[in-house]
């Protein structure tokens, strides 16, 4: 087990084969979140999780995630949600207003739920920036993400 996923393995506090975990996964920009999908799925499965206890859901795009997760959480006894998105800057404020927007849409999701749900989206200047956070040379953001709910579930 390397990188962020050894920082929680050993812990041993809880049992994580009984728990369902969603996923939420935003479509625009496929490439990376697809890759982020990859990231969180595997860790959750390394961590203990059952592959029939992991629940996935699209939606369009980042702005969708927080309505995404919330539905999750009303319709299915879900222990804690991963959002996953990536919005790449463009040439207008268009971007300042997704991201704020659903920074706090999850985190009123959170609130109101009482549940863990992470922020697993990349706010990125570029594809490649993205590309390099999604299984690149930073690492996958979704395996942090993974790893995240798990800690809360912990707390
Ligand atoms: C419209 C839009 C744009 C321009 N860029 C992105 C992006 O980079 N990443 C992303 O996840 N979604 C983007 N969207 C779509 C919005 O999130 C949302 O789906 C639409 O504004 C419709 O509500």
């Amino acid at each position: 087990m390397a990188g962020i996923l050894k920082s929680i393995s050993g812990r041993g506090k809880l049992n994580l084969s009984t728990k369902k975990f969603g996923i939420v996964v935003a479509e625009w920009n496929e490439d990376v979140t697809e890759a982020l999908f990859q990231g969180a799925y595997d860790a959750l499965l390394k961590l203990g999780v059952k592959k029939e206890n992991i629940i996935r859901k699209n939606v369009p795009g980042s702005f969708e995630l927080p309505l995404g997760a919330q539905w999750m959480i009303e319709k299915k006894p879900i222990a804690a949600v991963i959002a996953l998105g990536c919005v790449i800057q463009g040439d207008t404020p268009h971007f300042d207003y997704i991201c704020q927007a659903v920074a706090n849409g999850i985190m009123t999701v959170n609130l109101k739920s009482n549940k863990p749900v992470a922020f697993g989206v990349l706010t990125t200047l570029d594809k490649k920036q993205a590309l390099e956070r999604a299984g690149g040379k930073y690492g996958n953001k979704g395996e942090e993400a993974a790893v995240t709910v798990v800690k809360m579930l912990e707390t």
